[in-house]
């Protein structure tokens, strides 16, 4: 789909990917399962690493799998997805475990509580509620951090907050062989799981516990999840990695969030490894990667494509270099692809066209799409086409990133291989 010059507003160009045609070629938000209804539909696919890993400069292609064959339909989607997921863990962020063998909680009107245990080993955490005006069961957005998000907009737009401490689950200031929290406590002070990760595994553990209270305060099936800066890489590992979350939105994420890895050092951001040597956010197994991430088999492109067809509104901002904005819009534009080819191009948005360049400040121009994307994905009373609207400021050029084409997916299975002929072949082979 060819990306069209909508318009220029002061110092940013908007660009917007979705034409009308585009939009009506959209499967209609009402006829698309919008989340799955388990944390991982793929978690039956076969999936077998590499055993060795090929530098690449430009991104990996998405639709080609681990074995060298491309994809040819939308159902084949779901198992490639599960190699993304698989890659990702591995080389990027750690290991997302399964669901423990026992989560209880409580949902109230002001708070959740989750007491998970496994292995003979047991932790708790709780976060705190705050229901909209009106009457339940209401949809929840997971905000991380107090800063960043608009929660006045998303209360308004009739979303619950929950109001998630992440580092009660994964805590910062430790030295990567001492983690500490509530996923550590079970899984151990060495894992070599990150806190995004570990964070992701606190909000799915929430989610068990909505499903299990029944669904007359808060519904299971419309969860979203917010937070800026480093709480925006939480909100992008979190969302990628659970299939119930219907609506995720990074804020300005930074380093290890949205941004390509292999765009970083080139655009000026935060290195790779003072991401991965602030804090232990990223896996332990990153630390093989921060100076040559051309080796990595998976980018955050392909993060991105995690999310299609659930919704995805990427917030940005093209005035602070150190962000890897630039890096970032090509992440996006990456992963549209995958929507793209699966039908469901209008489910993401990309917004970095704003004037306030200040780290997390409270944005007018986010209100309108912030609340169409819950309308549309979390409340299902909207259906608004989302948009690239990429602040020429720092817009990257995803044709410089790739060298890969989007194929057109067919609908249904893929044609299994036809049967070979019944007729043997006319000339018999040379003998040498
Ligand atoms: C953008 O996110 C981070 C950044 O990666 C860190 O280097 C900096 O210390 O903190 C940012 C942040 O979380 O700001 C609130």
């Amino acid at each position: 789909v060819a990306v069209a010059a909508l318009a220029t507003a002061g110092a940013a160009t908007v660009v917007a990917r979705t034409t009308t045609a585009e939009a009506a070629a959209d499967v209609p938000a009402a006829a698309v399962p919008l989340a799955a209804g388990v944390e991982d539909e793929g978690a039956d696919c076969a999936v077998t690493l590499p055993g060795s890993l090929t530098a690449n400069s430009r991104l990996p292609d998405p639709f080609t799998r681990l074995n060298g064959t491309r994809i040819s339909s939308r159902s084949d989607w779901r198992c490639r997805r599960a190699e993304i997921r698989e890659l990702a863990e591995r080389y990027v962020y750690g290991d997302k475990p399964a669901k423990p063998a026992s989560v209880t909680g409580t949902v109230s009107s002001s708070g959740i509580t989750v007491n998970v245990s496994h292995n003979g080993r047991s932790s708790s955490f709780s976060a705190s509620v705050s229901l909209p005006s009106g009457t339940g069961p209401f949809p929840a957005v997971v905000v991380l951090g107090g800063f960043g998000a608009d929660t006045a907009a998303i209360r308004a737009a009739g979303a619950a907050v929950i109001n998630y401490d992440p580092y009660a689950v994964g805590r910062e200031g430790t030295p990567r062989n001492n983690k500490q929290g509530a996923f550590y406590s079970i899984y151990g002070s060495s894992s070599s799981t990150g806190l995004l990760m570990a964070w992701a595994w606190g909000v799915s553990r929430i989610i068990d516990v909505i499903e299990q209270a029944g669904g007359n305060i808060l519904r299971p099936d419309a969860t979203g999840v917010t937070g800026c800066s480093r709480f925006g890489k939480g909100a992008f590992v979190i969302g990628a990695f659970d299939q119930r979350i219907a609506l995720t939105m990074p804020i300005e994420s930074g380093s290890a969030g949205v941004p390509i890895f292999r765009g970083i050092p080139g655009e000026g951001a935060q290195s790779l490894s003072s991401a991965y040597g602030e804090q232990p956010w990223l896996g332990d197994a990153f630390g093989s990667f921060t100076s040559n991430p051309n080796s990595l088999p998976v980018d955050t492109h392909e993060v991105v494509a995690m999310f299609a067809p659930r919704g995805l509104f990427i917030m940005d901002n093209p005035h602070i270099t150190n962000l890897g904005p630039r890096s970032a819009s090509v992440a996006a534009l990456g992963g549209a692809e995958v929507y793209q080819a699966l039908g469901v191009g209008g489910n993401i948005t990309y917004w970095s066209d704003i004037q306030d360049g200040n780290h997390c400040a409270n944005r007018a121009e986010w209100r309108t799409p912030l609340q169409q994307n819950i309308q549309k994905f979390l409340l299902k009373t909207g259906n608004a086409a989302g948009a690239m609207r990429i602040s020429s400021r720092a817009s990257g050029n995803l044709a410089d990133w790739r060298t890969w084409q989007t194929p057109t997916l067919s609908d249904g299975p893929t044609t299994p291989p036809t049967t070979p002929p019944t007729n043997p072949p006319t000339t018999p082979p040379t003998t040498p």
